[in-house]
């Protein structure tokens, strides 16, 4: 069995509030929201990062920046503007080794972030 957080999510081994599952990408909220909409959006197969998920060049990448964008219409941002984030290495931030992006919105969001 996979010791991975993310693949035990798309599994449903491991609870998360899904909202959104859109064919090869799961979509559901963060445990620990930095804004009021903060939705994860990772692919349901397993690469550790963004670079090898684009590595895998097989149209993954491309079904996960759409499922990013379903998410935002679906939580009603997509209007009003949105952040994707993808922390890709430990100096980055990246804590979980299963790529996921950041859906991020409902309040103003500064630049340069943190
Ligand atoms: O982001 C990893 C993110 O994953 C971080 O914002 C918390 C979130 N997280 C961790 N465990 C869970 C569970 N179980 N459900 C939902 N969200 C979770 P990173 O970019 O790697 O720092």
């Amino acid at each position: 069995m996979s010791e991975c957080l993310f693949c035990k999510i798309v599994a449903k081994e491991v609870p998360a509030d899904i909202v959104l599952e859109a064919g090869r990408a799961l979509a559901f909220r963060d445990i620990n929201p930095q804004a009021p909409t903060h939705v994860l959006v990772v692919p349901k197969a397993h690469h550790d990062n963004a670079a090898a998920l684009a590595a895998a060049d097989d149209g993954l990448a491309d079904d996960l920046l759409k499922a990013c964008h379903a998410v935002a219409v679906q939580e009603g941002v997509a209007e009003t503007g949105y952040r994707i984030v993808l922390n890709t290495g430990e100096g980055a931030g990246q804590t979980v080794f299963h790529v996921h992006a950041h859906v991020l919105g409902g309040r103003g969001l500064t630049w340069p972030p943190g």
